[in-house]
């Protein structure tokens, strides 16, 4: 049986709204060990990481914070590749979206390493892709996806000393909020987006389909879900909210065919923020779609 190694990232140094540091333990009160041993799963918290608290600073050459972030990354990129060395499931509790630059490189390393095929299925508002250059905010977590795609600082672009992901590896879901010259960056790297305006138009169980195709028993598929890909009506406590994302339903069916296809090796759980949030619902709304993810279905379905 799979062991679901829970890995605590408690920083918001990636982000300008401060909060996303108390992700963490808002997860770990909504229950999510106990949500996922409920599914017959094997779960061991690991705790959290330590690293620098949030400097607040103004950018410097396009971005904020690098030094800080660098550190988490680091910490983030070796528990992540330890926990994937004993053949467990790393779970990583965010934290703002920087630190999947650290998770994801360590999946992509542990996949080089055993000649997998690689899927990351990016859920977000935003496409995350801006460079020190093109960024309007400086902000790191508006940065990871060009970091993986080897654009940006680097140390961060290059953690695992080279390029952690080539462009057909990642597919980007939920998409409604994308800067003018990031928008030059998605275009000309040819990235897979499932835009809201396609999301309304084909039905998420079509763009679920697409977004998995070619995903096989080879495959280590990873999911990194910004929980503001989200509609802000269910989902409110995020520092970077914009209307018309997800509802509880469509993000529900895209778990639940995540959690059919059967290849889910890794994850991040990120952007939840808590000083945000009403009575925890975001957090407990971030358990209830793990369950799903990690399997947890209404009926017994034929296999
Ligand atoms: B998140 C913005 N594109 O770069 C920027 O929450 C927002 O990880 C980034 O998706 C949002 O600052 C980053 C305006
Ligand atoms: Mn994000
Ligand atoms: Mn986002
Ligand atoms: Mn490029």
């Amino acid at each position: 049986m799979t062991t679901v190694t829970l890995i605590g990232a408690p920083t918001d140094v990636g982000a300008s709204v401060l909060g996303a540091s108390m992700g963490p333990d808002a997860l770990r009160i909504a229950g999510i060990a106990r949500a996922l041993r409920g599914l017959g799963l094997q779960v061991q918290d690991a705790g959290n990481l330590h690293g620098p608290g949030n400097p607040q600073a103004l950018p410097q050459d396009g971005f904020r914070h690098l030094d800080e972030v660098v550190h988490w990354n680091r910490a983030v990129f070796d528990a992540g590749a330890a926990a994937l060395a004993r053949g467990e499931l790393p779970l990583l509790m965010g934290g703002d979206h920087c630190l999947a630059i650290g998770s994801i490189s360590a999946v992509a390393a542990h996949c080089r390493a055993r000649g997998k095929r690689l899927k990351v299925l990016w859920f977000d508002a935003h496409a995350d892709a801006n460079t020190p250059e093109t960024s309007p905010s400086g902000n790191i977590h508006g940065m990871p996806v060009a970091c993986l795609l080897g654009h940006g600082p680097h140390a961060l672009s290059q953690l695992t000393g080279g390029t952690a992901l080539a462009a057909g590896e990642i597919a980007l879901i939920g998409v409604r909020s994308v800067d003018p010259v990031e928008k030059r960056f998605v275009a000309e790297h040819g990235i897979e987006v499932y835009d809201m305006r396609t999301i309304d138009e084909l039905g998420m169980r079509a763009v679920m389909q697409a977004a998995l195709e070619g995903v096989d028993g080879d495959t280590h598929l990873h999911v990194s879900f910004d929980m503001d890909a989200m509609d802000p009506s269910v989902a409110p406590g995020v520092g970077t909210d914009v209307r018309g994302g997800l509802t509880y339903r469509e993000t529900q069916l895209c778990m639940e065919m995540l959690a059919d296809c059967g290849c889910l090796a890794s994850a991040d759980l990120v952007e939840l923020n808590p000083a945000l949030d009403v009575r925890n619902q975001t957090a407990e709304l971030a358990v209830d779609l793990l369950e799903s993810l990690f399997g947890k279905s209404t009926l017994m379905r034929p296999r």
